[in-house]
């Protein structure tokens, strides 16, 4: 973390300094001498609790971060952000996802125009939409209503609808049935269609730029797929909508005009289920459902934007991120939700943290000299305790982890939900307490055996506990992360709303899959994969077996 004159900043050296101390502390002596600890360690905002003592962390070092934090100008950085500036510097784009979710009457000012209308324009555009669907109102072609929704989009244009549709569904339509589609691999749309009837089945294509090739291959044989039943061009004004940037490709693939939902270049794939991405989701949960989910979001925007640095959640945990990041050597950071409709969580976190903030080059187009985005991965619990939790507990590396979980079930059978919960809470007070060999030994094991019983503790986590999972609780709770990923990205001085790796995804298969159709490998190819792609054309044309 350099200064202008290419020194690490005071208040970077400083926290390295402190690392070096801290490395004797341990949570169970910190808990030891500070009984005000977790009281001070908590806060609460937009229905969110946290609880962040459970963390290899003094006041000194919270002090330290907040240092940092306002050294890297992280204030006056968020402020560029809800003012709608270009931080989006390599694409010359503002980075305003928070409009999205804006709800009061204010407006907000890109190159002289308020985008303001046009957001809340859309929103009641989906929302009459929706209805009309939920209703029976719209009709497919034969005039029958519609009873399946499948989006086809991919990365940012399916993973925060799929995760909300799954976090959501007490709140769905149940006699809706709604899937998503985003792999080209064929078996995808063929599962998600087989078993559905053309003539009730709605294809919502999301795409910001129509013309990403998993999307477009998928809306194709989807069109086929309906006009095999229909074989009638029009059909697919009944059965297909568009949500996109681009009205002249959704024209050219054949949806009216009337059925495109349209977002700006401001929203970032990643950034975009609050934008008409999340049409799939107001159909299932219908448009004031949606709206809760918008209030979530828009109270934890607030919050982030109002609320002092040392009190301030995303603050908190993304500095919290850092600290370990750079100056304890994790190298990942695992979300674990306790809540089986969050499934899907980890892996929409995946992509806004990892896409975000997977970067090499500082702002300044030079190499960055410190570790950025860690590895976010996760699996909803108590599954992953029965799998990967051991590598946590007892493992060499040291692995940050959210524990996610609520007061309430939604499906309060039996003792489910206690019995759930009680792993939740035993789960972080073991990582961080771990159990010492005495007390392995006076547990009976014979001492020679004690080591493989012995758990270290300190195992940082964090807590978050809400009240239940309802649309306003999954809003706040997903701009929480949004808000910590940009924390990130401003202290580690990388920019982080485009995403150049994926672009050169979408490029390089081009060219390989001209050789595979034709059947001719012309290009100068490495040696391995010269002869994969022989091996490849010359066995696909066999019959199995
Ligand atoms: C997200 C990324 C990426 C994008 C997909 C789909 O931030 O840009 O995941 O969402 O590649 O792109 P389209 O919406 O343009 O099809």
């Amino acid at each position: 973390m350099r200064a202008r004159q290419g020194h690490l900043l005071s208040e970077w050296r400083a926290l390295a300094a402190h690392a070096r101390e801290m490395k004797s502390a341990s949570l169970r002596g910190l808990f030891g001498s500070d009984h005000g600890r977790a009281g001070r360690m908590s806060l609460e905002a937009a229905g969110l609790y946290l609880d962040y003592s459970k963390h290899i962390a003094t006041d000194e070092t919270l002090r330290l971060l907040w240092a940092l934090a306002e050294a890297r100008g992280l204030r006056s950085e968020t402020a560029r952000m809800f003012g709608g500036e270009k931080i989006n510097a390599t694409e010359k784009r503002p980075v305003l996802h928070v409009a999205l979710r804006e709800r009061r009457d204010v407006g907000i000012t890109v190159d002289g125009k308020d985008v303001m209308p046009g957001v809340r324009g859309v929103l009641a555009k989906m929302a009459a939409f929706s209805g009309a669907v939920r209703s029976g109102e719209w009709k497919g072609a034969s005039g029958r209503r519609i009873r399946n929704v499948v989006n086809i989009g991919i990365g940012g244009s399916d993973l925060g609808p799929a995760m909300a549709y799954e976090a959501l569904k007490p709140f769905s339509d149940r006699s809706l049935t709604v899937r998503f589609v985003s792999n080209v691999d064929g078996t995808h749309i063929s599962e998600a269609i087989r078993d559905l009837d053309p003539a009730e089945t709605l294809f919502v294509v999301a795409s910001k730029t129509f013309t990403t090739q998993e999307t477009m291959t998928n809306a194709e044989t989807a069109r086929d797929w309906v006009l095999r039943a229909f074989a009638d061009r029009k059909a697919v004004a009944r059965h297909f909508v568009a949500v996109s940037t681009n009205a002249k490709e959704v024209a050219a693939f054949g949806i009216d005009a009337s059925n495109m939902f349209e977002f700006w270049d401001w929203v970032g794939g990643r950034y975009s289920m609050c934008s008409a991405i999340g049409l799939p989701v107001m159909i299932a949960i219908g448009a004031d459902n949606f709206g809760m989910m918008l209030d979530g979001f828009h109270a934890m925007d607030r919050h982030f934007a109002e609320a002092p640095l040392e009190r301030n959640m995303p603050v908190i945990l993304g500095m919290l991120g850092v600290w370990y990041s750079n100056f304890l050597g994790a190298e990942t950071h695992a979300v674990l939700a306790y809540d089986q409709y969050l499934a899907r969580f980890a892996a929409h976190l995946q992509q806004v943290d990892m896409e975000s903030n997977g970067k090499q080059t500082s702002r300044d187009g030079r190499r960055v000299k410190w570790n950025t985005g860690p590895v976010v991965w996760g699996e909803p619990g108590t599954n992953g305790q029965h799998a990967f939790y051991q590598l946590i507990h007892q493992g060499t590396r040291l692995v940050p982890a959210d524990f996610i979980g609520f007061c309430r079930s939604r499906n309060p059978v039996g003792d489910h939900h206690d019995k759930l919960m009680s792993n939740f809470f035993a789960q972080t007070e073991a990582l961080a307490f771990g159990k010492t060999k005495e007390e392995v030994v006076a547990e009976g094991v014979r001492r020679k055996d004690a080591p493989h019983r012995v758990f270290d503790g300190n195992r940082p986590t964090s807590t978050i506990l809400a009240d239940e999972l309802t649309p306003f609780t999954l809003g706040a709770l997903v701009a929480l992360y949004e808000h910590k990923v940009f924390v990130q990205g401003v202290i580690w001085n990388i920019f982080s709303f485009d995403q150049w790796g994926v672009q050169l995804g979408k490029t390089l298969a081009g060219r390989i899959l001209k050789e595979l159709q034709s059947g001719d490998i012309v290009l100068d190819h490495d040696g391995s994969t010269a002869a994969l792609l022989r091996r490849y054309l010359e066995r696909r044309r066999k019959a199995p077996g």
